[in-house]
């Protein structure tokens, strides 16, 4: 027990708060070490698991679906981060508790780490891309690493008897610069294995070598909205396709055909011509794939050889088929701009985005295969097998659903599914948008639910028309006329018409571009005059069968959430 007040030159009690501490930093140490080593083996073996990550996997695999949403909405994107930072603090705990255990009984403590690493191996054993050789190296690597660093240390430890400088003084020094070191050694494993997972990511997956065929039938050529005048639009509307599709990517073109048909809007400035640039602030018609959404399960991007990746066509189909991804490259090639959505975004959010895809029809495959009539539900499984389920009538129905293997020109990027992957138009990317495909299997539409239905979200999931207002952000502007812009999306019907309104006045419709297709979001805008004082601001938009958006809030589960978005700003 603790005497008050210490003696200095007694030998402090072993259960003194830093005999204490010393020990659980040891156990820390080591419990970092043998976490560590496991990354550098995952880094440098592609088919090593890490042993945080699959952890997280499994975790993320068997989270309730309130835990989960709660997880979402409190850390978005970042749930994956949190979740890594939450098992290696866990672990560092259970580590600290083994090195206090260390103190007096180290068989145990030690018997401890050797459970980790067997625990590790278990877990690792349920990746599926994981080798079980490798997984036995890994989880070896880092039960052997945390006993060495516990015992090694804590050899150290005994030798200084007394925290308080009696003793032998150097040996406490000794032992916090060895746990330093043990520290920084830890870091650079998980720096050198991260490096490495990321060279062998690229090199294995073979993306660099990819040369996408072009397609058979080109996208159309893309506008950028501006507040030009609608006399110009003649000039725009005179180029031909290819010379519009030169334009796209370097220049700005007016505002639509369609648009200079619309009455005039109210509060819209007078042309004026020449000079023109995109609204700032409204998201680009087109989304650059290092700024498009990422969502998925997977704590590592599935590692994908294209030299042995095949896909799938099986279930109640006539004639089941594999075919490689040369043999898929080789397939006539259709581009096709598509917004993909997830259920998730909230109203305003931005789980959303817009991409050119290269890709095979759905449709030919499936004919290929010749799917049976009671096939009525396409299962589209990944290499870590995630699934997404549909009703196949989605393949025949004359939307655009594809087999992309390209995303804006590029093949598609590691985190979207490299090599392979369904995009539908108007289903929500958890029932439709396998990543990193490997099976399109055909079962009965009851016989089958996909990894999102047994966790709360709906079986049938048609995207909803949404609206979204990017510009003003909320907070204050400054007080005259601004523009208001945004996106609004209706995939596979189309956006016919955009209204806003400020304060308690007039729904004012919104000035909208060509439509690239009715598979994309559509940019709007309308300018109004803000008196100074505090304005609300409101969006709504209108699919092409005419139905509006409904005001009606509802949140994301279990079909996406629904509801006008609503912005506050101060005009000053
Ligand atoms: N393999 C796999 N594919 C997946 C998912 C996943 O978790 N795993 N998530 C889906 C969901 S919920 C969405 S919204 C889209 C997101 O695609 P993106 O990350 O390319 O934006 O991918 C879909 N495809
Ligand atoms: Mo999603």
């Amino acid at each position: 027990m603790e005497h008050e007040p210490p003696v200095p030159e007694a030998s402090a009690p072993l259960n003194s708060w830093r005999s204490r501490l010393d020990y659980a930093l040891l156990g820390m140490v080591a419990t970092g070490s043998a976490l560590a080593i496991s990354e550098l083996v995952a880094g440098l073996f592609l088919s090593a698991p890490s042993l945080v990550r699959t952890i997280g996997q499994r975790i993320i695999d068997i989270t309730p679906a309130p835990v989960e949403d709660w997880a979402i909405s409190t850390f978005g994107t970042n749930d994956k981060l949190v979740l890594i930072i939450g098992i290696v603090l866990v672990s560092l705990a259970i580590g600290a508790f083994l090195g206090l255990l260390a103190r007096d009984r180290p068989a145990p403590a030690a018997a401890g780490f050797v459970l980790f690493g067997v625990v590790g191996f278990v877990v690792g054993l349920t990746d599926p891309l994981a080798g079980s050789t490798l997984t036995l190296v890994a989880a070896v690597a880092a039960a052997a690493s945390g006993v060495g660093v516990l015992l090694g240390l804590r050899s150290l430890l005994r030798r200084s008897p007394s925290p308080a400088g009696a003793g032998t003084p150097g040996s406490r020094r000794m032992f916090l610069t060895a746990s330093a070191a043990g520290v920084a050694v830890a870091v650079g494993e998980v720096i050198l294995g991260r490096y490495f997972a990321n060279r062998n990511q690229t090199a294995v997956a073979g993306r660099e070598q990819v040369t996408l065929p072009s397609a058979s039938q080109p996208a159309p050529a893309t506008t950028t909205m501006t507040t030009e005048p609608t006399e110009s639009v003649a000039d725009t509307a005179g180029v031909t396709a290819s010379e519009a599709a030169d334009q796209v990517e370097t220049t700005t073109t007016a505002v639509s055909t369609e648009a200079s048909s619309e009455p005039a809007v109210e509060g819209v400035a007078d042309p004026t011509p020449a000079q023109v640039a995109p609204i700032e602030g409204v998201s680009e018609l087109v989304t650059p794939n290092d700024e498009f959404y990422r969502i998925d399960t997977a704590l590592s991007v599935p590692r994908v050889d294209i030299e042995t990746w095949t896909l799938s066509f099986t279930g109640l189909v006539d004639t089941p088929f594999s075919i490689t991804y040369d043999e898929l490259l080789a397939m006539p090639m259709v581009e096709r701009y598509v917004t993909l959505c997830c259920v998730s975004n909230r109203v305003g959010g931005g789980l959303i985005g817009n991409a050119k895809w290269l890709g095979v029809p759905l449709r030919e495959l499936v004919e290929r295969a010749g799917v049976r009539p009671e096939g009525t539900q396409l299962i589209g499984r990944s290499v870590d097998e995630f699934t997404v389920g549909f009703p196949t009538a989605a393949v025949f129905d004359g939307r655009e659903a594809l087999v992309a293997v390209g995303m804006n020109g590029e093949p598609l990027p590691l985190d979207h599914g490299f090599p392979a992957r369904l995009v539908v138009s108007g289903l929500y990317g958890y029932v439709s948008a396998t990543k990193w495909l490997a099976e399109v299997e055909f079962a009965g539409w009851d016989d089958f639910d996909a990894y999102w239905i047994p966790r709360g979200w709906a079986k049938e999931a048609p995207i909803k028309t949404q609206s979204r207002i990017d510009t003003p952000q909320p907070g204050s502007i400054t007080a005259g006329t601004n523009v208001i812009a945004g996106v609004a999306w209706a995939q596979n019907r189309g956006v016919e018409k955009v209204e806003v309104r400020v304060g308690d006045g007039p729904w004012v419709e919104a000035v909208l571009p060509e439509e690239l297709s009715i598979d994309t979001w559509r940019q709007w805008y309308v300018e109004h005059d803000f008196a100074p004082g505090a304005h609300q601001i409101s969006v709504r938009a209108t699919d092409a069968t005419g139905v509006t958006q409904t005001a009606e809030i509802q949140e994301a589960r279990p079909d996406g959430a629904t509801g006008y978005h609503t912005i506050r700003v101060n005009a000053a």
